[in-house]
């Protein structure tokens, strides 16, 4: 019995040292403390030894039974060791590297252009409104007094969902739903993209920007437009801007103008960025038409207002002397890191 055991403790440390995985410790260990193991049937044969032998043979399978364990432990630990040094050899991390450098993004030069602006109008009380690109055509024309057939309306020769439906020209729309919601005084600005439908070239685009502005109020005459936007000129383009009204022609105001602003490159004395003229044209503006109160309810005999459009290319194009306003949509990384 004692030759039998020392058997198969020599064959169990045998295989143990050879063992290079878990899987294999593991094996080795049902082997022979398994409930078939080799030990185990030592135990069962027991019957067949002499009684008085049975305590002592009882101690050595203990014995060895014991020692079995703390062997298969030791293998396993000594694995796990193994393969933790290798993960971290595997994984070690120089730390002399150069860190990889991240690059953030920023604001599209229109974005810039639009919170400028944006800033200088919340700074004057106004509130800053969005509304639906796709629009119906009455708040796009008929609440804007251009009826059917009015030939302003085939000027902008618009991209149409279906009858009534229309991609929106300008976002006076968005205005024209807020005099149906809200009460006087009106103090707003609406900015957003509009759509036309003209040919791209370096100063035109099916899709660009606009910033619309209106006031309603009561006693609100042309000189609160003037003063309006003559210190929104000068936030925008510089103290020393200044401006001048050209009398125009909108269906939506009466009377209507087209405010310049002095040039802010050469200061007014001319240059290639004014072609000359010393002037550049900015926005449309006027007060706002009695009808197109009228139609919202609001009685133009107790108010009047007074109400402005922005191109927003147009001033981003400027203020950044960019000089096509295609370089504005291409998204092209070398121009867009410029601003
Ligand atoms: C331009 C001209 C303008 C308006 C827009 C407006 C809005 C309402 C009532 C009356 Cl709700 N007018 N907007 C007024 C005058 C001019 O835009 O050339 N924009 C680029």
């Amino acid at each position: 019995m004692q030759e039998k055991l020392k058997k198969i403790r020599e064959e169990a440390l045998t295989r143990l040292e050879q063992a290079s995985s878990m899987e294999e410790v593991n094996d080795i260990r049902v082997a022979y403390l398994g409930k078939k193991g080799s030990l185990t049937e030592v135990l069962k044969g027991m019957r067949d030894v002499a009684p008085e032998d049975r305590p002592k043979v009882g101690g050595w399978v203990n014995d060895l039974r014991r020692e079995l364990e703390e062997k298969l432990d030791e293998a396993k630990n000594s694995l796990a060791e193994k393969a933790l040094e290798a993960r971290l050899e595997a994984e070690e991390i120089d730390v002399t590297m150069p860190a990889k450098t991240l690059k953030t993004g920023h604001r599209h030069p229109n974005t810039i252009a639009l919170e400028e602006l944006e800033r200088v109008f919340i700074g004057m009380g106004y509130e800053v409104v969005e509304g639906p690109e796709v629009e119906y055509d009455y708040y796009n024309f008929e609440a804007l007094n251009i009826p059917a057939n009015h030939p302003a309306k085939d000027e902008q020769d618009t991209f149409y969902i279906n009858k009534q439906i229309v991609l929106r020209t300008q976002t006076s729309s968005v205005q024209a739903r807020v005099m149906e919601k809200q009460r006087p005084p009106i103090r707003i600005i609406a900015p957003g993209r509009v759509y036309r439908s003209d040919a791209v070239d370096a100063t035109h685009s099916p899709s660009f920007h606009q910033v619309e502005g209106l006031v309603v109020d009561k006693h609100i005459t042309f000189s609160d437009l003037k003063g309006t936007l003559a210190q929104f000129a000068k936030e925008m383009f510089g103290p020393e801007t200044k401006v001048k009204f050209r009398p125009h022609h909108f269906p939506f105001t009466e009377p209507s103008a087209e405010m310049d602003v002095s040039c802010f490159k050469c200061g007014g004395r001319g240059c290639r960025m004014c072609k000359g003229s010393g002037w550049i044209e900015i926005l449309g503006c006027g007060m706002v038409h009695p009808r197109v109160l009228e139609m919202r309810d609001i009685d133009p005999e107790e108010y009047t207002g007074f109400a402005f459009g922005i191109g927003l290319e147009r001033i981003a194009l400027l203020k950044y002397e960019i000089d096509d306003m295609r370089l504005l949509y291409e998204n092209d990384e070398r121009f867009l890191e410029q601003f």
